[in-house]
Formats: structure tokens, sequence, C-alpha cells
């Protein structure tokens, strides 16, 4: 483990062991839910990518959690996108083709268009076909000029887009919320060449959780009201449900810290006894106390982040963060 490591420093390009669960850019990780449980409850330590967060419980679940008080990311960007419009305007350019990295509620994604001139084209990736067609059906009846070309792919590995909309000048990438943090620095790295190669001649505009007090970023994984508890233990829900699993809701407790060595927030099932649980009819053990790894959360300093861009291919052109320097968004043009 990366803890085991010290000598290598609390660079962004520490090594991790354990990448398997941070959605690495291509390679043999399992996409459906069953395989990649049943490979992550055999391996050890035991471990599944965060991304099966996110089916319909799940996804409601993390809209909750972006309107918790503690959970600043949403709020602090959200504020970052509209107090500096009309800058981002300027910078980003008219006739746009603006392309989403992962579908969100699209309310960021709304401010953005409010801001920017005549918005050619939204392109929203995503894995989930449904997730697409609920924003595209969401955007097209406020926005009936904007073309809405959603493409179905997983966007941690390399994908193509489709040619630009005519009359579109340039584009120009969206990755907001820090869900790059889910990558491991490296791999973060990897994503941002792939980006930096699909968005040529454009830019991107990308929100990035900041290294901060441990306190704050213990309670925005903890928050009081439970709600992250609730996500994280969702995903024994869903296993419960689409793969006949039989985990005991209260034979785990959620457990989040933040790893100030790794510079990330991870987030664990921790079991409270021995117990078996059985998964697809195959049987698993967990000793006392031993976890299952959902998360990690990676934070940056802005200048750490800048240099990570410009190593992948990107010209760090301008930031932005709260007074409390929570937070950062980030405007990177392509090298
Ligand atoms: C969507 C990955 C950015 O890491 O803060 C929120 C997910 N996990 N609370 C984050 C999450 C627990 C979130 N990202």
């Amino acid at each position: 483990m990366q803890m085991s490591d010290p000598g290598k420093g609390p660079s962004w390009k520490a090594p991790t062991t354990d990448g398997a669960r941070d959605r690495p850019l291509d390679g043999a990780e399992d996409d459906d839910f069953r395989s990649a449980l049943l490979a992550g409850l055999a391996a050890t330590p035991k471990r599944v990518s965060c991304k099966f967060f996110y089916d319909a419980e799940g996804s409601a679940l993390f809209d909750r959690i972006c309107t918790l008080p503690e959970y600043y990311p949403t709020r602090v960007e959200l504020d970052l996108l509209e107090r500096h419009a009309g800058e981002l305007a300027m910078l980003i350019g008219p006739d746009v083709e603006l392309v989403e990295f992962g579908a969100g509620s699209g309310r960021k994604v709304r401010r953005l268009l409010d801001a920017l001139r005549r918005p050619r084209a939204y392109v929203p990736v995503d894995i989930s076909g449904e997730h697409l067609h609920q924003a595209a059906s969401r955007l097209r009846a406020d926005y009936p000029r904007l073309g809405i070309r959603p493409v179905v792919a997983d966007y941690t590995r390399a994908f193509d887009l489709p040619p630009s909309v005519s009359g579109a000048q340039r584009r120009v990438g969206f990755f907001p919320g820090s869900t790059i943090g889910n990558f491991a620095p490296e791999e973060a790295a990897g994503f941002l060449g792939m980006a930096a190669a699909l968005l040529d001649g454009g830019g991107l505009l990308i929100g990035v959780d900041l290294i901060k007090d441990p306190a704050l970023l213990h309670a925005a994984y903890n928050d009081s009201q439970g709600v992250t508890a609730a996500f994280n233990k969702n995903l024994l829900a869903r296993a419960n449900r689409e793969l006949g699993a039989d985990f005991a809701d209260d034979g785990f407790a959620h457990y989040a810290f933040y790893q100030p060595l790794a510079r990330r927030v991870e987030m664990h099932l921790v079991s409270l006894v021995a117990q078996r649980v059985r998964v697809a009819g195959r049987e698993f053990r967990f000793a006392t106390g031993e976890t299952l790894h959902t998360e990690n959360s990676y934070k940056y300093t802005v200048e750490e982040f800048r240099s990570l861009a410009a190593q992948a291919g990107f010209v760090p052109r301008k930031y932005w963060t709260d007074a409390a320097r929570l937070f950062s968004l980030h405007w990177l043009e392509v090298a």
C-alpha cells in the first residue's frame, strides 16, 4: 500500500498499487457490477469501484449530498460559476460545442450555458444511456436552439466524439464537481491527456477540490444527517437488490477519513463482526474490522493541479477559488 511507502513524499505523482478501483483509462476492469463486485470481494484488501454507487437510489442520495451544509464542493462551485460568469464567457468564447464528462443533474451546466454567448451544442458523455436521456430531455425544453447530442461512452477509457456541429468554433470540455478526484493522480494525468486530444483547439473547465483542514474534509464525508453513510451503504443494498446478495445493513459501518500522506479521502465499509456473505451464489468471509474500500477522493493544491494539467498537454490559463480556498475552478487551454 501507499502508506508503507513514505519515501515517495506527498506528491501527486505518488504511485498507488491499488489503482484498480480508481477507474483506469484502459485495462481489464470489469464493467458490470456483478463481475466487478465478485472480483473485488475476492481481492485483498477488498474493494469495488465507486462508479457502482450510482444506480437510481445512489444517484438520488448523491443529489442529497450536494445539498448538505457540510458538503461545500457543490455550493462553492455553483457560486464560482455564477460569480465569474462574465469572465468565463469571455475566456471560453462564443459558438462553442460544450462537452460534459458525465451527465450531471444539469444545474451546473445550465449556469455555464446561460453565461456563454451562442453555445452551439451540448454533448454530455455518460456510460448510462438512462442518465443521458434524462439530461438531454430536461435541457431540450429550455434550450431549443442548442444542438443536444448525447454520447454513450465510458469516459474513463478512450472514446471518440462525433464530428462537431456546423457553426461551432471550438470544443470546450466541462468536468465539474471534482469528479477527477476519483482518479489516482497518474490516472488523472491520463484522463487529462485524452481530454486534450478530444478538445484539440479548445479548452477544459474543470472543478478541483483543494487540500484543506482535515476537519473540514472529515465533516464533508461524515455529515450529521447520515446521507453520506447511506450513500456508501447503498452499494450493499444495491448488491442485495440486483445480485441476490445478503449483506446485513447493520453488519457494516460507513467509515470515511482523510489520509494526508495519500492526499485523499477514503471511504470504506467496515465489517462490524466476523461474517459470511453470499453474492451471486458465492460466499465471502469478512473478519471483524475488515473493510471493503469503496472510494478515493484525491485533493490537490492549486499549484499541483496546474502542473498536472500542464504535464498532460494543457496550458493552465486561469483559476478561481472562494475566499476560504475550499474549492477551485480551472480554465485550461489545449497546448
Ligand atoms: C462525485 C466523486 C466528486 O468525491 O466528493 C461525495 C463523491 N463521495 N461524498 C466526492 C462523494 C462521498 C464525490 N465525487
